[in-house]
């Protein structure tokens, strides 16, 4: 068993890891940039490890600050939150080779994912359905034209070292492909030093639904249900919930047992979320994140289970505490990102924190680091906090968002906050009745920049 561990990260992530570590009476140990030394992860954990300056290049991305943080105190684990080193293969294999456990899938798991076109056909293999494509590369423009006649367009074009929309192009004709694959490759080289592209059905008005997998790293594996994720804005989620609002108990059943089944052959350890376009009552694989996820909270609310607690356990080479059978859905839950950013271009907006207050009651849950007086350093990720709220069905839960909300005090610099006010007011957003589109086209209309 562990008896400390150290967090590789900051934030409401890091606290959410520390809160679970101490419940199971293990010692936290937190490592800060000097940007972060009076955040509350610091004052929160039994020990605190200054590893660098305020660059999260030279910080929470500084391997082997990381590596001497965990050697000095003597930390058995590390959990790497979300962001940062968490989906970084090479990390693992240094941590593992250190001696340290890895609080997350093993490197291999990370890599296969991580490389778009392993990870589809990995799926695609193990009975998981994907959307209709190139079989793997697409290495010249007169392939792409080729493949883009044979699916039919619209097309898209991926890169296969991207993941969360970028080096991304849509063509809609043919006469579209040249461009959409040139600036896909030249994107994709610039930004991942790899221009390997492929091609798929370009789905026109999907939901974002993920599902989430837990395995115990020795062919046991249980699905926790899906979340709906469809409400973006350029890549970044601002509103999640569970269930998702068209989804049915048999479907999730179904997509449910083949994720688990397929990350139960693979001996997936730990947590996953395999996400899905979902269109016309079909689910199509898009990717597999090998880490805990920002809105894993909603899942833990229907489910009532600590997902990092899990983490932890199976990385101690535990036993998961439930099994499918124990797993059944209590009510709804939503979750809004509450970032430092000014309306309407969310712009980031750090600063000091003039006053602050949480709110509270039954079925309310804030994963926050912030307090009175804290200062937002200007250096890393807008989120400052997450608001979840839990009812018994979907209505209720958005009644006490807006409760919530209305309790909820962020005062000194610009939030989202005002965002979640006007969605709630919005018919398609009280129904359910939104796609991956939905969100950018209200905000065209009802913010104009
Ligand atoms: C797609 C798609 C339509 N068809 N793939 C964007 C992020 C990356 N994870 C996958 N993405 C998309 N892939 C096919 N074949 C549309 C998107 C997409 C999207 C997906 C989920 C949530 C928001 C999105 C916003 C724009 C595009």
């Amino acid at each position: 068993m562990f008896d400390k561990i150290l967090i590789a990260n900051r934030g409401e992530i890091a606290l959410r890891v520390i809160r679970a570590a101490r419940e199971m009476g293990i010692k936290s140990v937190a490592v800060h940039s000097t940007a972060d030394a009076d955040a509350m992860h610091v004052r929160m954990a039994d020990e605190a490890v200054c590893i660098g300056p305020p660059p999260s290049t030279d910080s929470y991305l500084s391997i082997p600050a990381i590596i001497s943080a965990c050697e000095i105190t003597g930390a058995q684990a590390i959990h790497p939150g979300y962001g940062f080193l968490s989906e970084n293969a090479n990390f693992v294999q240094i941590v593992e080779d250190h001696g340290i456990t890895f609080i997350g899938p093993t490197a291999e798991h990370i890599r296969m994912m991580g490389d778009k076109i392993t990870a589809k056909d990995t799926m695609k293999a193990l009975g998981v359905p994907c959307v209709p494509g190139s079989d793997g590369g697409v290495p010249t423009l007169d392939d792409a034209k080729r493949i883009g006649a044979e699916i039919g367009y619209p097309v898209i074009v991926k890169a296969t070292a991207g993941g969360g929309g970028r080096g991304m192009k849509v063509a809609l004709t043919a006469a579209e492909m040249e461009s959409a694959f040139m600036t896909a490759r030249s994107e994709s080289k610039a930004a991942f030093g790899n221009d390997e592209v492929y091609i798929e059905k370009y789905l026109t008005t999907p939901r974002h639904i993920e599902i989430q997998v837990f395995g115990d790293g020795k062919g046991r594996a249980v699905h926790l249900g899906e979340r709906d994720c469809s409400l973006q804005r350029r890549h970044q989620k601002v509103f999640e919930e569970a269930p998702g609002p068209v989804i049915t108990p048999e479907e999730r059943a179904r997509i449910g047992k083949v994720c688990a089944d397929a990350v139960a052959k693979i001996n997936y350890i730990g947590a996953g979320t395999i996400e899905f376009l979902y269109e016309k009552g079909e689910f199509y694989f898009i990717e597999m994140n090998t880490r805990l996820q920002v809105e894993h909270p909603v899942t833990e609310a229907i489910f009532g289970v600590d997902l990092v607690r899990e983490q932890i356990r199976v990385a101690e080479g535990l036993p998961m505490s439930f099994t499918q059978e124990d797993l059944t859905i209590n009510g709804h839950a939503i979750e809004v990102r509450i970032n430092a950013e000014k309306l309407p271009n969310f712009a980031p907006c750090p600063g000091r924190i003039t006053q602050y207050h949480a709110p509270g009651g039954l079925g309310v849950r804030i994963d926050s680091a912030l307090y009175d007086g804290y200062r937002i350093p200007p250096y890393y990720d807008s989120l400052i906090g997450k608001l979840i709220v839990h009812g018994r069905d979907r209505p209720e839960a958005l009644a006490r968002l807006a409760r919530a909300l209305g309790e909820l005090i962020v005062d000194g610099v610009d939030t989202t906050i005002p965002l979640f006010h006007a969605l709630l007011q919005e018919e398609d957003v009280q129904t359910g009745n939104y796609n991956i589109h939905w969100l950018e086209h209200w905000l065209k209309t009802h913010l104009p920049a």
